[in-house]
């Protein structure tokens, strides 16, 4: 009996569950991760894939499509029973639509399965008929990823690192003031914790409004369903010496209850069974907020990676058992808010970006790349000359007025360092450029049979996840 029958005797025993299991045992699945911070454009990204695997006539760079390896794809059941199920239809009425908009807000882990028909390969190939290979994609916070950190703190440790890094933000001030009405030694009582808890989280709120990416607890900003309940009812306190109130101890609790009762099973249930792994980041949103933002998208990358790095965190090895995500892109998104002649300069700054996070998280493991993208096209370019001079510009129709408009964003420079020098050196502003963002939306499409809706480089996104296990 091989492992074949096995697997089959193993699917059949099961019974009910059929279909699903059996194909965990017989054909092989790649589970690709989908993150970003919130409005990062993990819904339009899963969205655009997904259209553009299921018809292929503009994923010429995914070679797996190009030549005709992939026969058919098409839509199944997903393997988890417990999993919400990623919402394509929807997204994709959005977004292709007679009105087109972009799909609602995202708050929690979501999957689908995508199944594809493929001609084998080598000798045997005419024997054994088409393979089918499954491509399972898990769209989760990347808030919920930053959380990784929390683990290695004790709650005295996370509360000093958070208390001297809002030090200076004025969106803390609330907070601060809150704080500062409460004796750090006092007694424990619910409405004191939870007026804390509630200011942090305003504060926490504020801080992502302005672009920052250190907004940890994650759940504290998609709560969910544990809205209100004790593990996110917590607040950093300051030190005080040697006495230590009820107060501090019962913060203390919920905190390693969130560790234990938040991260963990995130990290358990999810994370560990992911294969491949695409990280979306708003670069242009960062670089349009000014050199702090960038600073702290660095910073954030870096967190991210260190999430990835095999033997990061005891509780991570132990959850793993040696299994490694095997790819990681970081992709720019949204990059149809530039004419192409400026792509390479921003794919420069993601290159740098990523470059300096690997050596922040002194990172070895995956493969990784960084790109700039845009899962769906909401622009056409057009080049327009004022005061004599070309500008390269880009046409849409305005999210807020619904007008058409063309605009220049600026110029991106050559040199990325230009970019990262004043984000690292704390520069407040950008001293030589001004970079603006407009938003747009999406526009209507008139697809062609065989073709999903326009993007820019989601083939070459696609090829390097997923095309080596095409073929
Ligand atoms: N022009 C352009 N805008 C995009 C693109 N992708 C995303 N956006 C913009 O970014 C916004 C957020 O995109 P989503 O895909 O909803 O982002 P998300 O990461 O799922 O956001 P949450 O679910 O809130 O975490 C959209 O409403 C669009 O305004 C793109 O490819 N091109
Ligand atoms: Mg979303």
């Amino acid at each position: 009996m091989g492992i074949g029958d096995l697997a089959e005797g193993l699917a059949r025993s099961v019974g009910g569950i059929g279909d699903a299991v059996g194909d965990v045992f017989r054909e092989p699945v790649i589970r690709l991760g989908v993150t970003g911070l919130s409005r990062a454009g993990k819904t339009v990204f899963i969205t655009s894939l997904v259209a553009n695997l299921l018809d292929r006539g503009r994923m010429p760079q995914l070679i797996a499509a190009r030549d005709g390896t992939i026969q058919t794809a098409y839509l199944r059941p997903q393997p988890d029973n417990t999993v919400p199920r990623f919402d394509y239809e929807t997204h994709l009425a959005a977004l292709t639509g007679d009105v087109p908009h972009w799909p609602d807000s995202t708050r929690a882990v979501s999957q689908l399965r995508l199944s594809f028909k493929v001609r084998p390969g080598g000798l045997l190939g005419p024997v054994t008929g088409p393979r089918r290979i499954h491509l399972d994609i898990v769209d989760y916070p990347g808030e919920w990823l930053l959380d990784l950190g929390l683990l290695d703190k004790s709650y005295r440790q996370w509360s000093d690192e958070v208390l001297a890094r809002i030090a200076p933000r004025t969106s803390a001030d609330a907070f601060r003031g809150a704080l500062g009405a409460v004796d750090p030694v006092a007694a424990f009582d619910e409405t004191t914790t939870k007026t804390l808890a509630e200011a942090f989280t305003a504060y926490l709120h504020a801080a992502r409004a302005e672009g920052y990416y250190d907004c940890t607890p994650g759940r504290f900003l998609l709560p969910g369903e544990m809205a209100g309940s004790p593990v996110l009812t917590f607040a950093p306190l300051p030190a005080t010496e040697g006495k230590t109130g009820a107060l501090a101890r019962e913060m203390e609790r919920r905190f390693e209850a969130y560790k234990r009762e938040v991260v963990k099973p995130f990290f358990r249930n999810h994370f560990a069974k992911i294969d491949r792994q695409v990280v979306l980041v708003d670069a242009l949103g960062a670089i349009h907020s000014g050199p702090r933002a960038v600073d702290d998208l660095r910073a954030a990358m870096a967190d991210i990676l260190g999430a990835f790095r095999p033997g990061r965190n005891a509780f991570l090895s132990q959850i793993l058992l040696g299994k490694r995500v095997e790819k990681i892109l970081f992709a720019a998104t949204k990059a149809d808010h530039l004419h192409h002649a400026q792509h390479a300069r921003l794919t420069a700054i993601m290159e740098a970006l990523l470059r300096d996070a690997k050596d922040r998280a002194d990172y070895a493991g995956a493969q990784t790349a960084a790109m700039s993208i845009a899962a769906l096209r909401a622009t056409v370019e057009e080049t327009i000359t004022h005061d004599g001079r070309d500008l390269d510009c880009v046409r849409g129709t305005l999210l807020e007025t619904g007008k058409q408009a063309a605009f220049y964003p600026g110029e991106l420079p050559e040199d990325p360092a230009r970019i990262l020098s004043p984000a690292r050196s704390g520069g407040q502003k950008w001293l030589d450029a001004d970079y603006q963002i407009m938003r747009f939306a999406p526009a209507r499409l008139t697809l062609k049979p065989g073709e999903g809706p326009p993007h820019i480089r989601l083939d070459k996104a696609a090829e390097f996840l997923i095309g080596d296990r095409l073929r």
